[in-house]
């Protein structure tokens, strides 16, 4: 679809730099190193700042577990904005719409800015590299200037949607639940689950720290470290088997928080004769309300509560490569973290939401590009029946969801070979680790994912990591591509996942 002629193609580019204050920047692949405030007046950088304050505004949660590809799904989406050559599939882009997309300034001077400019860095790095892993919360407000559809459009003029994306591990929305319980709840639930078969083992270190502490003694400091460190070894030796339900989320996820008091506790047995003031229990309750109140609470109250739409990133593939108790622990994890989204929420939540809420949820497989297109439909429908309860919960409460296999970045090409007479379909791409090119048969997912549930259910936490029965899945490592100056990346369904999410918006 042809863009406005009267729109510089470059003009989005550079009005990112001008929302930015940028004098010398590089972004990888967008190749614009050296273009500086010379180019722009700061006459439009006011103009545009002040603007922005008074357009509507529209928040995207981006969210899924450590590795689904929320920072480059960001990234990529960020970029694809900017460039818009690669978003035929995003109704007002294709109907010629869009006018500009910039970076505008973080409306929020308490919470990091998306990296944006890092990311795109180090994908246009020689070779490309993805981004690091992120272990916090960060946001970007892109402003999208388009014509509204219909006959009154041309009188009105165009509009501005200010879009904030919000980037936040899955992880967090396990505190959920916590924020209602008190101390004593919480830790009389956590000792039970510790006791239980399943689990036993993995908490015998911290049970046994547990055993040498008198909960009525005075606190000290030295041993509500030791006990908290034993109580996070626990937790992530459950995440490593296959285990869920690893409240309080920050022990694994610690963001910006790792070391610090509010983290420094873990549950212990109710003393018989009460909690004396000044005793190793009284602190750790002490630690416990802080970690709900400065921590927990405030997450859902200034991020959750306050997005309109959502992404849930799954990394359906990896799980599959690791075999049915990797899916089983997945699917588990996933139905815990997106309780958040469902019916039945606590009170305190609904009122702050008032009457705003997420209306729009779409989860996604990503790294869809680790399949061949012939699989991506099944792909599709192995989350959509993962994620089949959190899906028909949050319809209840009146949100539209959609399934989709996406990739952010599409890092490999396709390629068929004739094996016995029968066409397979292989994906080819760079290997991240000795970057050489290789063309590789990722495995076939079934028609139905029907056979795939059934093989993880029937794997137990705590089994040996069993195999499919019939299929082998691969551990896929693909570097990311190169691509034009100025382009978008190359992406799948990239355009379709953002014109369910925002489309309606832009109209
Ligand atoms: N081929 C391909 N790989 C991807 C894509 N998106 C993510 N990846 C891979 O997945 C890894 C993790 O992606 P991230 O975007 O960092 O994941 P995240 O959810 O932000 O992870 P944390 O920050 O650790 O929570 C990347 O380093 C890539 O190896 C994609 O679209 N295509
Ligand atoms: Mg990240």
């Amino acid at each position: 679809m042809r863009r406005d002629l009267h729109v510089p193609r470059a003009a989005p580019i550079l009005g990112a730099f001008a929302a930015m204050g940028t004098r010398r920047l590089a972004i990888g692949n967008l190749g614009l190193g050296g273009l500086a405030d010379d180019l722009l007046g700061g006459l439009d950088r006011l103009r545009e700042q002040a603007g922005s304050a008074f357009d509507p505004t529209l928040r995207l949660g981006v969210t899924g577990l450590a590795g689904a590809g929320k920072t480059v799904f960001i990234t990529a989406l960020v970029a694809s904005l900017i460039s818009r050559d690669r978003m035929r599939l995003l109704g007002a882009e294709a109907e010629g719409r869009i006018e500009a997309v910039m970076l505008r300034p973080q409306p929020d001077p308490d919470l990091p800015r998306f990296a944006f400019e890092a990311h795109m860095a180090v994908l246009g790095a020689t070779p490309p590299h993805w981004p690091e892993s992120t272990r916090s919360v960060s946001q970007i407000r892109v402003a999208i200037r388009h014509r509204p559809r219909g006959i009154l459009a041309g009188l009105a003029g165009p509009v501005t949607l200010n879009l904030d994306i919000v980037d936040y591990p899955g992880e967090w929305l396990l505190d959920l639940p916590l924020i209602e319980q008190d101390y004593d709840e919480w830790a009389t639930g956590a000792l039970a689950a510790a006791a239980s078969p399943a689990r036993r083992d993995h908490a015998a270190g911290w049970r046994g720290a547990l055993a040498a502490t008198d909960p009525a003694g005075p606190h000290d400091e030295a041993a509500a470290e030791r006990l908290a460190e034993a109580y996070r070894g626990y937790l992530a030796a459950c995440r490593a088997a296959g285990l869920s339900a690893l409240a309080p989320g920050r022990f694994l996820m610690p963001g910006e928080l790792a070391g610090s008091p509010a983290l420094t506790f873990a549950p212990l047995p109710r003393p018989e004769g009460g909690a004396p003031r000044g005793s190793l229990y009284a602190e750790m309750r002490a630690r416990f309300d802080a970690y709900r109140r400065v921590v927990a609470k405030p997450f859902f109250r200034n991020h959750f509560a306050r997005l309109d739409r959502q992404v849930v990133l799954i990394d359906a593939l990896g799980a599959l490569a690791d075999g049915p108790r990797a899916l089983a622990d997945l699917t588990a994890s996933m139905g815990e973290t997106l309780a958040a989204f469902r019916h039945g929420r606590p009170g305190w939540l609904d009122r702050i939401t008032g009457a705003r809420r997420i209306d729009r949820i779409l989860f996604a497989a990503s790294k869809a590009d680790h399949l061949h297109h012939a699989q991506h439909a099944r792909l599709a429908r192995l989350v959509e029946t993962m994620l089949a309860e959190a899906a028909r919960r949050a319809a209840f409460r009146g949100a539209r969801t959609r399934g989709m296999a996406i990739a952010a970045i599409r890092a490999t090409a396709e390629q068929e070979v004739t094996e016995k007479g029968r066409s397979v379909g292989l994906v080819r791409g760079v290997r991240a680790r000795d970057g050489r090119e290789v063309a590789i048969y990722p495995g076939a997912l079934p028609e139905e994912p029907g056979a795939l549930m059934a093989a993880a259910e029937a794997a137990r936490p705590g089994d040996a990591p069993a195999d499919w029965p019939d299929m082998r899945y691969a551990t896929l490592d693909f570097a990311p591509p190169r691509w034009p100056e100025g382009s978008g990346p190359p992406h799948l369904r990239l355009d379709q996942a953002l014109d369910f999410l925002i489309g309606d918006r832009l109209e």
